[in-house]
């Protein structure tokens, strides 16, 4: 067996634009921040790992920031100096030492298991069980606020064959509107497309009763997340037979088992740093899997990093009924891989590289990290 030690573990922050505000019902983006993390090891073998957020702390309990200094001040150091080819005992180590920061962890032990496909010379989907796909559909989401400019996006991405599944970000608004956006924009694309909602937790129980309701007459498929309590998830889930999507309230193994127990959903969102890292998200996807609830494979709108360890995790899942939404990176302005990831004919590649495949472009990911922590405006 290959022994390598790690070295040093160092991390920057990443200021990117996107290509237009997104708008949820928690927040409005105007960019994305990843937080990189590099783990050199002793047979010169770099691994890289990203966390990644939104809208600082709108969203969950970790900010890039707090990630950055999770992982320089407690979880790095305690894995200097061990045996980098250990990742399951890696992970349980600061597992035992730092408690939940799921997306700290996730970013690590994506760092670890790029280095450890590159020291093994295969990909990042084989040291995970071994992929079943080698491509992924991928929806897109659209949230610049605007009907016709949603509609206007939406064909455009039907003409250049990128996506055709469409997640409306809704929530923000007076829910009547809400509707009439959501039965306008799936009028205009009719039967060329799928369009699904997600509410981010907006609304109360009584107010998705009848805004389900309305949204299964426009035509919508799935809705994500309507309201924050798994309880209301699953009388909801009954109730209607449009599916229903868990992601906030799926906070790893944990959750995912308590949700299935109370039938809280149809489909599960799984997102690898809200699991608290790959292995973890493998787990959650064996207790949907054994409970019937279908599966999807949710971003936290990561950059390519983070995107393409979700889309290894994914190609090895026996179930993906719900396809992906790993868009990510075509959300911001800049490239900062080498090679751009392949999205085309509505699908992501994944890399069949070692480890994750992919390479930072290291001039461009210097010219937008951040110095220091505190944000600075261009
Ligand atoms: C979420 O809530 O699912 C995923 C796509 C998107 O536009 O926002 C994210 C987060
Ligand atoms: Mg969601």
């Amino acid at each position: 067996m290959t022994t390598a030690t790690i070295e040093r573990i160092e991390t920057r922050l990443v200021d990117l634009p996107t290509i237009r505000p997104h708008k949820l019902s928690v927040a409005t983006m105007y960019g994305q921040t990843l937080m990189l993390v590099k783990v050199y090891c002793s047979d010169g073998v770099v691994g890289i790992g990203e966390g990644t957020t939104i809208a600082g702390m709108a969203y969950g309990p970790e900010s890039p920031e707090s990630m950055k200094l999770a992982i320089d001040l407690y979880l790095g150091p305690a894995l200097i100096g061990k045996d980098a080819t250990r990742i399951q005992l890696l992970m349980e180590r600061v597992g035992k030492l730092v408690k939940v920061n799921h997306f700290s962890k996730c970013a690590l032990e994506t760092a670890l298991l790029d280095a450890h496909g590159k020291r093994l010379g295969v990909p990042v989907s084989e040291l995970l069980g071994g992929r079943r796909r080698d491509r992924l559909p991928v929806a897109w989401t659209l949230a610049s606020g605007d009907t016709a400019k949603d509609i206007a996006e939406a064909e455009h991405m039907l003409d250049v064959r990128r996506h055709k599944i469409f997640k409306l970000k809704i929530g923000a608004k007076e829910i009547g509107t809400d509707i009439r956006h959501v039965a306008e924009i799936k009028k205009a694309l009719g039967d060329r497309a799928a369009v699904r909602v997600d509410v981010n937790m907006a609304w109360s129980e009584t107010q998705a009763a009848s805004a389900i309701a309305a949204l299964a007459d426009a035509g919508c498929e799935l809705v994500e997340q309507p309201v924050a309590s798994a309880a209301a998830m699953a009388r909801l889930t009954r109730r209607f037979p449009v599916a229903l999507m868990a992601d906030e309230i799926l906070q790893g193994p944990e959750s995912a088992f308590d949700i299935a127990k109370v039938g809280g959903a149809d489909v599960f969102a799984i997102k690898i740093e809200q699991s608290g890292g790959l292995f973890a998200a493998q787990r959650v996807a064996a207790i949907a899997d054994a409970a019937g609830i279908e599966l999807y494979g949710g971003t936290m709108l990561e950059g390519a990093v983070s995107t393409i360890a979700s889309a290894h995790l994914f190609s090895s899942f026996a179930n993906l009924q719900w396809g992906t939404e790993l868009f990510g990176p075509l959300l911001l302005t800049e490239e900062i891989l080498t090679r751009p990831l392949d999205y085309s004919d509505f699908e992501l590649t994944v890399p069949t590289g070692p480890g994750l495949g992919i390479e930072l472009d290291e001039a461009r990911v210097k010219r937008f990290t951040r110095d220091g922590l505190t944000k600075v405006t261009r």
